[in-house]
């Protein structure tokens, strides 16, 4: 659900700042990773690819071959209140998008892409949060 999604993104977020060196993300193009659900935010920008590498590095969600890690994003989402009611979910909508730009050499690019088209997907499910009640959780973490 939303709720949970608000939990699970407002925890991830928390590594943004120690990524955003190694992955050249400015604040102008994301300010907090918050905004990532926001309507007026674009999915787009190579920089946020290598981003979330980095930060999904920082919890083992990723394989070596920087393709999620199913069981340890089961387990992730899973630690999130009410989180078994979304982890199977979310790890197929993940999976799907995955399938869909496998062939994409270049790992920050394909992960943005992957990143979009799940924001896409997860909003078709009604399982996108609102900004509003990332924040309303923001501090619990
Ligand atoms: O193939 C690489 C898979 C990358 C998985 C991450 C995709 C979604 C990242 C953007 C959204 C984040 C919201 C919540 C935290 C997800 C762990």
């Amino acid at each position: 659900t939303a709720e949970v999604m608000s939990h699970v993104t407002a925890h991830f977020g928390k590594s943004l700042d120690e990524c955003r060196k190694e992955s050249g993300l400015s604040s102008e193009i994301m300010e907090e990773f918050k905004h990532f659900w926001s309507e007026d935010f674009e999915v787009v920008h190579r920089e946020l690819g290598c981003a979330i590498i980095c930060m999904s590095n920082k919890f083992s969600l990723l394989k070596d071959d920087t393709r999620m890690h199913h069981m340890n994003m089961d387990d992730y989402i899973k630690s999130f209140p009410k989180g078994d009611i979304l982890s199977a979910k979310m790890v197929e909508l993940i999976h799907n998008c995955e399938k869909q730009y496998d062939d994409i050499k270049d790992d920050c690019s394909r992960v943005v892409k992957v990143a979009a088209c799940f924001k896409v997907d997860a909003k078709k499910e009604g399982i996108a949060p609102e900004v509003t009640m990332i924040e309303a959780v923001m501090e619990q973490y």
